[in-house]
């Protein structure tokens, strides 16, 4: 993180500047529309993204798997910026969408992480995230990069588009903070090490999250499939009640992520309907939470910031329900460092 932030913020929110990006600030007030493409972590990077930029920058923006993108015939149209996210750059699925909406005649930027790979060749300008290699083949510091880099690519979209240089301010002050305080999440490894063993045995896990919450809740439930095999599945909070609640019980314990927004009271009545059907509580949040039966407590950062740093205590616990389960994390099955097919 320090290196996204390193050189590419300036202390006056005025000369943030992302290096590639390849769009004149009439380009960019020409925008009207984001939409972010990727697969897996990717795309869940860009659901944060697409939140960013809504909020900071006043676009309307989604993220869609570019799986998905590639094989419906997607209306392609001139005033959306589309972005594709990858951390090897190598993911087929992102390529193919990309070189779909090159051949439809789109501008298309990158968020990707290794310098010179097949997406960022292909993509018209962009940002390189400066994540380092991923050693294990599951993506972790990547998300945690790729998600700063959204947040200044909102900023900076925001800034071209004459927004409030205070909320810039703000948000920089903000991110300047995240280093300390993902050191300090990770100085708590060892109780979330005690947590992964108390719900490693879970028959299913359940990820909830709200707005800001649901891509970190997608992530994790993410990251537990792939390095420990549990049975996994992630939900916008509000949607519990729309069927899935029936699956609650026991055995099947909900890690809830709870960002400080004014969603606190909805926040609160998820876990009441979760308790209410005895349901285990994992709550990923800014201070105890009375109705949780444990509690993973992250510094008070802008609340914009919040799925950056929720997302790292869910990464350990990934690791270290699939250690407690003796898994091989560094060679999970069915997992290759970029899909090629
Ligand atoms: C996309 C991705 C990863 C996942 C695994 C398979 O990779 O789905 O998110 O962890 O490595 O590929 P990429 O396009 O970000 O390299």
């Amino acid at each position: 993180v320090d290196r996204v932030l390193r050189g590419r913020i300036d202390d006056r929110f005025s000369t943030v500047h992302l290096g590639g990006l390849n769009l004149d600030a009439r380009e960019a007030r020409g925008v009207r529309r984001v939409k972010i493409l990727g697969c897996g972590s990717a795309y869940h990077t860009g659901l944060i993204g697409a939140q960013l930029i809504e909020e900071l920058a006043r676009i309307p923006a989604d993220a869609e798997p570019a799986s998905e993108f590639r094989y419906r015939n997607p209306v392609v149209d001139p005033d959306t910026l589309y972005i594709a996210v990858s951390q090897s750059g190598e993911t087929y699925d992102t390529l193919a969408a990309v070189q779909e909406l090159k051949r439809k005649g789109a501008r298309v930027l990158g968020v990707v992480n290794v310098v010179g790979s097949a997406i960022a060749r292909e993509t018209d300008g962009g940002v390189y995230v400066h994540a380092g290699p991923e050693v294990c083949v599951v993506s972790t510091k990547c998300f945690t990069n790729t998600a700063v880099a959204f947040a200044l690519l909102a900023l900076h979209l925001g800034r071209i588009r004459d927004l409030s240089v205070a909320d810039g301010k703000r948000i920089i002050a903000g991110l300047r903070k995240l280093p300390e305080q993902i050191a300090e999440v990770l100085r708590g490894e060892e109780e979330i090490k005690k947590l992964a063993a108390e719900y490693a045995n879970a028959k299913s896990m359940m990820f909830v999250g709200r707005v800001r919450g649901y891509p970190v809740a997608r992530e994790a439930s993410l990251k537990l499939k792939e390095v420990s095999y549990v049975h996994a599945e992630a939900y916008p909070a509000s949607e519990l009640k729309h069927g899935p609640l029936a699956l609650i019980e026991p055995e099947v314990p909900t890690v809830a992520v709870l960002p400080d927004d004014d969603l606190l009271e909805k926040n609160r009545a998820t876990l009441e309907e979760i308790k209410a059907r005895s349901g285990r509580i994992l709550a990923v949040a800014h201070r105890e939470q009375e109705k949780a039966d444990h509690t993973i407590v992250v510094p008070r950062n802008e609340v914009e910031l919040d799925p950056i740093l929720m997302g790292i205590p869910l990464q350990l616990l990934a690791y270290h329900t699939a250690l407690a389960l003796g898994r091989d994390i560094d060679k999970p099955r069915n997992l290759a460092k970029s899909v090629t097919v």
